[in-house]
This record gives C-alpha cells, sequence and structure tokens, in this order.
C-alpha cells in the first residue's frame, strides 16, 4: 500500500464543547450556527474520537509529548518554563527516515528549541501573535502583515503546493496559534454572533462545595480574573496604545501591532458595543452574564476563521487528488473552560482541559461515520504516526497507535486507564500540582501537595460537581482507583 500523506492540524486551546461533531452541552448551539461545518466534515466523513486526553494539560508539554510520545515526565517537559532535550527521540526525523518530507509550521512553544526532523518549518515565536505576527525559519524572523490563522495556513498551503518533493508521502504539522487567550478574531468577524446569545453552561456560577480546596483558589474566573481591558477588550483604546508603539512587554497586547486601517476596524467594532456596556453600569450577576457573552463570542469567532481555514486546506486536497489517502487528524493541545465551574484557561484534570478535540479522516482506510470511545491520550499520537507511515514505534514511547481504532476495530486488550499529572504551581492562574486516574467512568484526583483527594463518578455527574471521595458507597471504587494509580505510576515510571 502507498504510504498515506499525513496532515496533522494542532490548535491551540481549542474546546472540544466548541465542535459541533463532539458532545456537549454547546454542540447545539455550534451546530446550529453552523461555527464548525469543515471540522464536523471530517467526523462525518472519519472519526470523532470522545475520549482523547492530554497527560499535562498546558501547551508546552503537550507538544513535548506529541513530538516524543512520552508523558511530561519522561520528555523533561513538566511547564512552560522547562527546557526541551531536542536530542531524545521525536517522532519527525524517524518519518523522514521512512521516506516522508516533513514540515511544521505555526505555533511551536518549545523554550530554546528549534524544530528538528522537519524538512521545512516556520513557527510563531514564543505564543505568537494574532495580528502581524513574526515567524521564524532556520534563515531568520520576519514579520508578516495580516491574521496569524490566514497565514499559516497560507504557509502551509505554499509548502504543500510548491515547497515539497512531490515525488515522497508528505507529513505537514499546520500548528494554529488561535484560539489562544487573549482570543482576537479577525476584522470580518468582530461583529459575528452579534445578534445572537450564546447558551451559559449549567456550572457556571460554581461554589466549589464539597471540592478539595484548589478548586477555590483558582485566578481564571470570567467574573474575577477575566480583564475587562486585556481579555475583554473594553479598553485600552487608541490612545492609551499608540499605534507604532514597541511591542509591550509580555503578555502582548496585540493593538499595538495592528495598521491604522486594521485597528480602525477593530474600533469601530468594539467602540460601539463598550460605550453601550460602560452606559448600562452592571454589576453582579449581570456583569458575569455580559462578560461571558463577550468571552464566548470572540473564542467563538476566532474559531469560525479556523474552521474556514481548514475549509482552505482540505479543498487543497480535494483539488489535488490527495484526500484518498491523507490522513488528515484535527486535535489541539489541551481543551479549554467555557465557563464551565466559572472559568476560563485549562490545567485542571477535569473534563472540559483534559480531554482534547480529536477528529480524523482517512477515507482510504477509515470507515466514514465512525464515533470512538476508546480511551485515547496524546502520548498516541507519535506511535500512530510511525505506524500509519509503515515505521518501527520506538520502545521508550509510552503511546500506541490509534491505527486499529482508526480502521474501526477496538483490540481487546486496550487500555483501562488514563494518567495525568499537572505540575506549574506556584503559577498563573493558581492551579495546584495533581495527578489522578481516569477510567471510562471515574476519575480519582490527587492534590499532593494538600494531601487532598477528589473522586468523581462521569457517568452520574458529567460536570464534575460532587467530590465523592468520602462516600461510603464509593469506597470500593476509590480503593481500587488508588491502586490504579499507584500502578500506572509504577507502569509509567513517575515517582
Ligand atoms: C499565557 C496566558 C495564560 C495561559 C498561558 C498558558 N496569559 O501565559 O492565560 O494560561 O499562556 O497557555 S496571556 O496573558 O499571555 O494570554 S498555553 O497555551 O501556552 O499553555
Ligand atoms: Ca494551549
Amino acid at each position: 500500500m502507498k504510504q498515506p500523506n499525513i496532515l496533522f492540524i494542532f490548535s491551540d486551546d481549542h474546546a472540544f464543547q466548541a465542535i459541533g461533531a463532539h458532545q456537549s452541552w454547546l454542540q447545539d448551539f455550534v451546530s446550529a450556527q453552523e461555527i464548525t461545518p469543515h471540522l464536523d466534515s471530517l467526523a462525518r466523513d472519519g472519526a470523532v474520537f470522545e475520549r482523547c486526553y492530554c497527560g499535562n494539560s498546558i501547551c508546552a508539554p503537550s507538544r513535548a509529548t506529541v513530538l516524543t510520545g512520552k508523558h511530561s515526565h519522561k520528555n523533561g517537559v513538566t511547564d512552560l518554563d522547562s527546557d526541551f532535550d531536542a536530542s531524545q527521540v521525536q517522532f519527525p526525523a524517524l518519518m523522514q527516515a521512512a521516506g516522508y518530507q516533513t514540515a511544521m509550521v505555526g505555533k511551536w512553544h518549545l523554550n530554546n528549541a528549534t524544530p528538528v526532523g522537519f524538512d521545512y518549518w516556520d513557527i510563531l515565536p514564543g505564543q505568537g501573535h494574532y495580528y502581524q505576527p513574526d515567524f521564524i525559519t532556520p534563515d531568520g524572523t520576519r514579520r508578516v502583515e495580516g491574521y496569524a490563522t490566514d497565514i499559516t495556513t497560507d504557509l502551509a498551503l505554499e509548502w504543500l503546493d510548491a515547497g515539497r518533493d512531490k515525488a515522497s508521502p508528505f507529513m505537514l504539522m499546520l500548528h494554529h496559534k488561535a484560539p489562544h487567550r487573549t482570543w482576537q478574531p479577525p476584522l470580518h468577524y468582530l461583529h459575528y454572533l452579534d445578534d445572537v446569545t450564546v447558551p451559559e453552561p449549567p456550572n457556571l456560577r460554581d461554589t466549589y462545595a464539597n471540592r478539595a480546596s484548589p478548586a477555590s483558589q483558582h485566578e481564571m474566573g470570567i467574573m474575577d480574573h477575566m480583564l475587562l481591558d486585556y481579555d475583554l477588550k473594553v479598553e485600552p483604546t487608541r490612545e492609551a496604545w499608540p499605534v507604532g508603539a514597541d511591542d509591550q512587554p509580555e503578555p502582548p497586547w496585540n493593538v499595538t501591532r495592528m495598521t491604522p486601517t486594521q485597528l480602525d476596524a477593530w474600533e469601530a467594532a468594539y467602540g460601539p458595543k463598550n460605550q453601550m456596556f460602560r452606559e448600562s453600569e452592571l454589576s453582579g450577576d449581570a456583569l458575569l452574564q455580559w462578560k461571558y457573552q463577550r468571552y464566548i463570542k470572540d473564542y467563538l469567532r476566532c474559531i469560525k476563521s479556523l474552521d474556514d481555514n481548514v475549509g482552505r486546506v482540505l479543498a487543497y486536497l480535494e483539488r489535488e487528488g490527495l484526500a484518498e489517502n491523507t490522513l488528515v487528524i484535527y486535535s489541539s493541545d489541551q481543551g479549554f473552560y467555557l465557563g464551565e465551574h466559572g472559568w476560563f484557561d485549562k490545567r485542571w484534570m477535569y473534563e472540559e482541559s483534559f480531554r482534547m478535540p480529536f477528529l480524523a479522516r482517512w477515507p482510504a482506510r477509515c470507515p466514514a461515520g465512525q464515533t470512538v470511545n476508546a480511551l485515547a491520550q496524546n502520548i498516541d499520537f507519535a506511535p500512530t504516526f510511525l505506524d500509519v507511515a509503515g515505521a518501527d514505534i520506538p520502545d521508550e514511547m509510552q503511546g500506541v497507535s490509534l491505527l486499529p481504532l482508526l480502521e474501526g476495530e477496538t483490540p481487546s486488550e486496550w487500555r483501562k486507564h488514563l494518567y495525568y499529572h499537572y505540575y506549574m504551581f506556584p503559577a498563573e492562574h493558581s492551579v495546584a500540582r495533581h495527578r489522578g486516574v481516569r477510567t471510562d467512568r471515574y476519575k480519582l484526583i490527587h492534590y499532593y501537595q494538600t494531601g487532598e483527594w477528589e473522586l468523581f463518578d462521569l457517568e452520574r455527574d458529567g460536570f464534575e460537581m460532587k467530590n465523592l471521595y468520602a462516600d461510603a458507597a464509593y469506597a470500593s471504587v476509590r480503593d481500587d482507583l488508588k491502586q490504579d494509580l499507584d500502578s500506572l505510576r509504577t507502569s509509567l515510571d513517575d515517582h
């Protein structure tokens, strides 16, 4: 069989709830508004994985796991400040050895490391910018006029069309900055969804009763921690941040990078809405509702443009006769809170950030319309790519190939547990360190710095509002899970 092409589209902070094809409380709205038609088409023509998870819900760690097939404690990237040791085994060089042309375009976000094993790379520095982003290649840095999601797609299409050796199969990693904070939409979508009200998650007003103490010590609340100016775009105005001013210290406020024309359009859209907001002098729950709508609409506007750009690449594959034997995967480095528990951001082992979107299409080998419920994890991505390419999977990789699942089979010995370990505390958003285990039905979390535990029955409590750790009816479930967690730590060598 001819080696297939692989197109891996990986966005930053895309919640599965914001994809029409994934089951969630927001699914009906996203579908009805047709926010993600191209992403949804991947599921229709291929597979949607409803249980794909990361091992550490934050950017650089997830990316290091994708490249190495190993959890954070093995690849060394435990948090955003970790250096990535690029001398360890990474799958792209193995793909090259298997005859592939490889490319990496867009968000990279691994400190002190440039891409290894790529015939072409063109990456955003650090978090990257939405408007007028800089890009880095082996030849240096340049600033490109336009919007990051469009430009990243342009670069990918240019490589597909003219940059690669077409005699070889390709592995293209197309990594978007969107929809990362501060959720800056492209100009043509600044009024998208203006006339609708986005539903709220049922636990937007979570009080964290009966949970372990870390949940209530978060600093990621839409009400209390989302910044009116920076995140919600009420300020600054042109006066506060003059056009052409030097870059602000990180984190950046991107209006400084806008051209005067772009800034005019930006202010024309937000200005009148902000004026109404100021005049209404909202407080209490009305203010929360307003913040949530401003946040979720900007987020979904970024998603809409992401989906348009996915559509551009899918159309290219179709036009060039490449669609049939190209495995297209769409995922994101972790999930994101769209108001669940009152939050934005990620980091927790609770479902919305632990879970990754995962859609896959490969007409030649993957039956259409599949829903896969087997437990998958980002340690599996590298083994999957290698397996699909017909290359050996190195022993040190901790994941397994998802190829059988893609082909519509679940091997009888499939994994029954997922492992999780988050390390970045103290840090922005104040999420305590924790590790845990998830099975089909249950989740056990250990906040090992405070010695607290949480246990959730996901079948009965999908929003994880009731901690059952001390519930006598769940004592044997709890004890079994504790043993499972110990066994996982031993087998994965995380001590
Ligand atoms: C930035 C964001 C945080 C976010 C981290 C990690 N602040 O620091 O809100 O949690 O990135 O995100 S910002 O003011 O710079 O937007 S990650 O995707 O890189 O893990
Ligand atoms: Ca991220």
